[in-house]
């Protein structure tokens, strides 16, 4: 007999290292090299959770004196987090190299590698402070170089469809590792007491319809016409909507996207008259995100195209980014290419 509300008991006897060794055949030559690096991401995943979770009492707070390629003033775990990351993954003997958000360049590590890993340590650092929940975005591919070389920047710029893997870490109310290979999103959530992940959402799929949109409003004035109208006509659907679409926005990429997998929700990033590119970065962020995005039955694009064929010609090039349930997607870039409000239904 099983007792109620223990069904899901069974999934979470599943460790994210047996998930991984028991799908070997979904990730290239089923080496191994997927587990091993997945491995160190993980193991980096619950260090970083580790310093977070006593950043106030450890004086782990605020920043570091220092700004990054990016400009922006480096916050102590952001540095902390990207070295225990570039540490552990250049160690591993199949990583041939590493991208970092808190890196101007690459960095080239074991020349007979197979794969490169993109990594974003620690988005939304920022609002480590004041405890709103922070994440680490990863991003996988093989590399196009011979082994026996060092790794060369067209190893990363290969495009979003040729990420072997991608996810995020979640470090909110508890520490979550979501991924996919290609064969749908599977996500895992940190037990502490056994220092492990282990399986909660197997085939993660995204709602059809949004309970919720996401987006800092502060420079709509600036956003194309057709978005502005976009906007009004979220806020004319409401008058008419018994259960109306709330506003979450947490302005911590892995967070807002993560509630709108699960619950279904429109995220966005536009670019603006000043900055048509937008904030966010395509490689580590938009790839990655937008790939979970796509396996989980959402979509994810630059407001035109799908954000995985958006060509990669810089490191830390930007992207506007709008992901979510198809039906929200499809409507907003209509708005966007016709510049006008779509005929209501
Ligand atoms: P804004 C955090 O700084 C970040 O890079 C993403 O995590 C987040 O989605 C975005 O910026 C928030 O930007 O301009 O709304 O504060």
């Amino acid at each position: 007999m099983q007792a109620r509300g223990f069904e899901s008991l069974s999934l979470r006897m599943v460790t994210l290292e047996q998930f991984i060794v028991d799908r070997q055949q979904e990730f290239e030559g089923a080496t191994g090299a997927f587990s091993k690096i997945l491995r160190d991401i993980s193991l980096g995943a619950k260090l970083v959770s580790f310093y977070l979770r006593r950043a106030s009492l450890a004086g782990l707070l605020g920043e570091l004196g220092l700004t990054n390629i990016q400009g922006e003033n480096v916050q102590k775990l952001d540095y902390l987090a990207n070295s225990l990351f570039i540490q552990l993954l250049s160690k591993n003997p199949h990583v041939a190299g590493i991208a970092s958000e808190e890196e101007e360049n690459i960095i080239c590590t074991n020349p007979y590698g197979k794969y490169v890993v993109l990594l974003d340590p620690l988005d939304g650092s920022s609002n480590i402070d004041v405890g709103v929940p922070v994440g680490t975005i990863f991003s996988l591919y093989k590399r196009v170089t011979p082994q026996g070389i060092s790794c060369e920047e067209k190893d990363f710029l290969q495009g979003g469809r040729a990420q072997v893997a991608a996810g995020y870490v979640l470090y909110g109310t508890s520490t979550l590792l979501l991924y996919t290979t290609g064969q749908g999103v599977h996500g895992f959530a940190l037990e502490p007491a056994a220092g492990e992940f282990l399986l909660v959402y197997p085939q993660l799929q995204m709602p059809p319809k949004s309970s919720y949109y996401s987006f800092n409003d502060n420079q709509l004035h600036e956003w194309e016409g057709g978005l502005q109208q976009y906007v009004r006509s979220l806020h004319d659907q409401n008058k008419s909507l018994s259960s109306p679409l709330s506003l979450r926005y947490v302005g911590s990429l892995v967070a807002d996207v993560h509630r709108n997998l699960l619950k279904g929700g429109v995220f966005m990033y536009p670019g603006t008259v000043k900055k048509p590119e937008g904030k966010l970065r395509l490689l580590y962020e938009g790839y990655p995100i937008g790939w979970i995005v796509e396996q989980a039955g959402g979509k994810a694009t630059n407001g035109r195209v799908p954000i995985l064929d958006v060509p990669a010609h810089k490191i830390h090039q930007r992207t506007p980014l709008f992901l979510g349930p198809v039906e929200d997607i499809d409507k907003i870039t209509a708005f966007l290419t016709y510049n006008v409000a779509v005929e209501k239904v």
